[in-house]
């Protein structure tokens, strides 16, 4: 010991060098993008209140939410099955740092901001700013909150009245007693994908106009919320349903009773998941749940849109949120590992690594802002046609994309701590078992590739219209700085390209056009990306590092389905080829 070298109980030395901690700072302050955003785009008597709000919440995170976010990872959710006396409960037994972050996201207005609409069209920029500093603290409580988002969008969509009027009040209540999350039900067994034909849950009618479910409900998250929308399948009065998507109807379900009885729901069991742990997730029987249709018979499918695409959104701001902070605690502690004679911030090979780690992420975060910008216009009425086809559009594109950047910068950025960042006492592991899941959930890539052929099809070619006539404009305005030339001329040859693929690809049909699908989004999701960094980096208040942003991000392929198409990989015999492959 120190006191008595001689002691026979003295500590062993373990030597006296420990390496400095990085450490979370002010996740406004240290953002330059998202202040040269809110900057740029927010009206003066907006900006003041928006940056002060975020900055005060930013010292919160420091101070108070991390460490609850902590907490809900070391403390998962468990299921009680039966009470001391036998009686079956189905108890989800949550931390008490999850029930905190419920009254801390009420607090915040983290759901309540997008419907109060303070600050008009930009309510949602300011919420999904909130959010997206918010969501790496959150111990995964983002996700209740972007289904409780999802499922007053629905409500507010079909119309604040009568039965509905009690739980959007609770949804978007700031009040911690009173406020509510929502569950999003739709995986059974058969299907997460093809919802159509994989919902074997039934609706019978009752006398009063509710119904009842019975059904199985393969994958629910944040099961501990306190009511959720669900899809079931109508029967007549012969018991017989309508099977796919036209059978498919969109139920409101209080998932307990006044007495915190479950509603006629027994919980199977809690998922073993790789990540996003914190959250309980279950398999549920719905063994006569009390419900309510609010969708037109055979509807489910187009209602629950509304709903997807904030959960949607909400899953990209997860994704870009998630990929900013580790940047930021890699460069922080760039600033403190000394190695080879240096900082690791001195080491040139390092910052080419971290370097090209932000240009993915400033370009993650300009999609985010540009729909979370468009869907606070649509929601005010101010948004043009073209805007709303450019929602409908970047919603698949921006999830798709991002949910798979964020894998490969959160792998790359936990690299940047060497062995530190594979120890989970670091608190680091966890961002990328979670970030793992944003590519599966609210549909895979190749499920939301085609969603971006619905899109096109539905609009008969007005979605793509809009995107090139988008992309022209924006260029034309960034026109005004020289410096952003070679950037501007790719992106224009890509979208040339792209412009005669898509005429290519509608002429060879439909097997072409699915075999194309994720290489096309992936080339939508570029070019458009490409897009915003130059018009970002166009503005007079713009850095260089906005600039050199724009200009690398543009020397990639920016449009891959072209260069891919070369190779003939969408053809007939090539697909029979890759079955051949995977099978041999
Ligand atoms: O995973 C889940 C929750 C996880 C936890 C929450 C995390 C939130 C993020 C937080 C981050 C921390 S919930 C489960 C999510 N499941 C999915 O996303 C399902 C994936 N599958 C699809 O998206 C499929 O494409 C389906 C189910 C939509 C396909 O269904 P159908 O019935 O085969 O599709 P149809 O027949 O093409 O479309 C039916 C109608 C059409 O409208 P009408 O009838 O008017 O022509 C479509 O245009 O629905 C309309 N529709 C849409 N409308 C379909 N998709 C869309 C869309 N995306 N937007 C607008
Ligand atoms: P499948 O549809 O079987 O897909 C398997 C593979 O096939 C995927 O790679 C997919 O891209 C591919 N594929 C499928 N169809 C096609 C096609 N036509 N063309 C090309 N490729 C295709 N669901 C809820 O409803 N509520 C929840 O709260 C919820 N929480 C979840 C939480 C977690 C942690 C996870 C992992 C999932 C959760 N889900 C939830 C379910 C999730 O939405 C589904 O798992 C997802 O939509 C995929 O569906 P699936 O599992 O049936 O996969």
């Amino acid at each position: 010991g120190a006191e008595d070298p001689s002691s026979p109980f003295s500590r062993s030395l373990i030597g006296t060098f420990f390496q400095d901690q990085p450490l979370l700072g002010n996740q406004l302050l240290e953002d330059a993008l998202l202040q040269g955003y809110l900057r740029r785009h927010l009206p003066p008597e907006v900006l003041g209140e928006v940056c002060s709000d975020l900055e005060r919440f930013s010292e919160r995170l420091c101070s108070e939410i991390q460490a609850l976010g902590r907490q809900c990872e070391e403390t998962p959710p468990r299921l009680q099955h039966y009470d001391p006396w036998g009686r079956r409960v189905d108890r989800i037994i949550t931390c008490p740092a999850w029930g905190r972050m419920k009254e801390i996201s009420a607090e915040e207005g983290l759901v309540a901001a997008g419907y109060e609409r303070t600050y008009g069209q930009w309510s949602r920029v300011y919420q999904v700013s909130k959010l997206y500093l918010y969501c790496p603290s959150a111990g995964l409580f983002s996700c209740p909150l972007a289904m409780t988002d999802g499922a007053a969008k629905i409500i507010e969509s079909i119309g604040v009245s009568g039965l509905l009027e009690k739980p959007f009040r609770q949804l978007t209540s700031r009040d911690p007693k009173r406020f509510w999350t929502s569950g999003q039900w739709m995986t059974e067994r058969k299907g997460g994908s093809d919802v159509a034909s994989g919902t074997e849950t039934v609706a019978k009618p009752q006398p009063d106009g509710t119904y009842r479910l019975y059904g199985f409900k393969w994958f629910t998250s944040a099961t501990d919320s306190d009511m959720t929308l669900t899809l079931a399948r109508v029967a007549d009065k012969h018991g017989q349903t309508l099977q796919g998507s036209k059978g498919l109807s969109l139920f409101y379900v209080e998932v307990r009773d006044e007495q915190g009885n479950l509603n006629n729901i027994e919980v199977q069991r809690l998922k073993d998941k790789l990540g996003t742990r914190q959250v309980p997730t279950a398999e549920l029987l719905l063994d006569g749940v009390r419900a309510q249709r609010i969708s037109e018979e055979g509807r489910g499918v187009a209602s629950i849109a509304n709903m997807l695409t904030i959960t949607r959104i909400h899953n990209v701001i997860s994704a870009v949120g998630c990929m900013r902070r580790i940047i930021n605690l890699g460069r922080e502690y760039a600033t403190k590992r000394f190695v080879f004679g240096k900082f690791l911030k001195e080491h040139p090979l390092h910052m080419q690594t971290m370097a090209r780690m932000e240009v993915e992420t400033r370009a993650a975060f300009l999609l985010l802002m540009e729909l979370s910008r468009l869907l606070g216009r649509e929601e005010t009425g101010c948004a043009s046609e073209l805007e709303l086809h450019m929602l409908r559009l970047l919603t698949p594109v921006a999830k798709l994309y991002t949910g798979k950047q964020a894998v490969a910068v959160i792998s790359e950025g936990l690299e940047c701590f060497g062995g530190q960042g594979y120890m989970e006492d670091t608190g680091l592991p966890v961002l990328l078992r979670d970030a793992q899941v944003l590519s599966i959930w609210e549909g895979t890539t190749n499920i939301l590739s085609l969603d971006v052929l619905r899109s096109l099809a539905k609009s008969r070619g007005r979605v793509l219209e809009a995107f090139f006539t988008d992309i022209k404009r924006k260029l034309e305005a960034a026109s005004v700085r020289p410096a952003l030339t070679p950037a501007m001329k790719a992106v224009e040859s890509s979208l040339h390209s792209l412009g005669q693929f898509a005429q290519v690809s509608s002429e060879r049909g439909p097997d072409f056009m699915q075999l194309s699908a994720r290489d096309f989004a992936y080339s939508l999701a570029r070019i458009y990306m490409g897009t915003l960094l130059v018009d970002h980096a166009a503005w007079e208040g713009a850095s260089q590092s906005d600039l050199c942003a724009a200009l690398r991000w543009c020397e990639q392929d920016l449009c891959p389905v072209v260069t891919k198409e070369k190779t003939g990989c969408y053809s007939r015999d090539s697909s029979a080829m890759d079955t051949a492959l995977v099978y041999e």
